[in-house]
């Protein structure tokens, strides 16, 4: 794998977004620049050989701000393993505090970047939650939402996970999270990556925190979720649950 390496020198790096990408030109146009308004953060996009030149894009944004970095994979590998792949890239060649998962497709939006900032500062792993405060989901069909309630509800219960939302794609991690979990131990790519994450985190005994979004579906490019993807998530929260009935925390 090929990368950009740190480009700030002196100062430690406040934070750094990582973005994984299958085919978002027209919104990673758009998102960059409003993440890169927020001081001190840098943006790591992991993209999977997107056939509509996302990583070409990338690249020249890179260029353009010294506060892009890229790693290029040669084919689609799933959203699990490239942030694997970008937290390892983060780790060793940059020195940010903090360490973000955020999707391209505006679902996340970046104002929120300071609120996760803020509450950083008494938690390991902040999350955003759609389910914090009642219900903060725009433009979702119905069976998405009863999908993801019943999901959520039922991944809860198996694993104990103390989240009101346990497959929330919007997060920050303080570096030292990422230095201390065995990244290659996880093996889960769709929906159960981000179950699975916290979990890990929590069971290690980080403090875990989750702050209110307002989760808004995407309106440009398509959405990658598959029914491989859900039905992973399904059995992965009980091998989760058996995996860790023993361990040491
Ligand atoms: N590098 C990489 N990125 C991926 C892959 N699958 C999805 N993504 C990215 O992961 C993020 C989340 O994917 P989405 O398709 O938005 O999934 P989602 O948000 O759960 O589903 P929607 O709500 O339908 O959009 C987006 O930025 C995608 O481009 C993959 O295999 N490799
Ligand atoms: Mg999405």
């Amino acid at each position: 794998m090929k990368g950009r390496s740190q480009y700030r020198k002196g100062k430690p790096l406040k934070a750094i977004v990582v973005i994984p990408t299958i085919n978002e030109r027209e919104n990673l146009e758009r998102l960059i620049p409003e993440i890169l308004a927020v001081d001190g953060v840098e943006v790591l996009i992991v993209d999977d050989n997107s056939s509509d030149g996302t990583g070409t894009l990338a690249d020249r944004l890179a260029l353009e701000t010294g506060r892009v970095h890229v790693l290029h994979r040669p084919m689609r590998m799933g959203f699990g393993t490239a942030y694997i792949d970008g937290f390892k890239y983060a780790l060793s060649n940059t020195d940010a505090q903090y360490i973000f998962e955020m999707d391209a497709d505006f679902s996340h939006d970046p104002k929120y970047l300071p609120d996760f900032l803020e509450a950083m500062h008494d938690a390991d792993l902040v999350v955003g939650s759609r389910y914090l405060k009642g219900i903060s989901i725009v433009n979702w069909p119905l069976n998405r939402l009863i999908i993801s309630k019943m999901g959520n509800w039922y991944a809860r219960a198996v694993t104990r996970l103390p989240l009101t939302d346990v497959t929330a794609g919007f997060k920050c991690f303080r570096r030292e999270v990422l230095e201390n979990i065995d990244l290659d131990s996880i093996h889960s790519n769709g929906y159960s990556f981000q179950i699975e994450i916290s979990y890990i985190v929590w069971k290690k005994g980080f403090r875990v925190k989750e702050i209110p979004i307002v989760f808004v579906d995407r309106t440009i490019g398509e959405s990658k979720i598959t029914y491989g993807i859900v039905w992973e998530a399904v059995w992965r929260v009980w091998s989760l649950r058996f995996k860790h009935l023993f361990a040491r925390k």
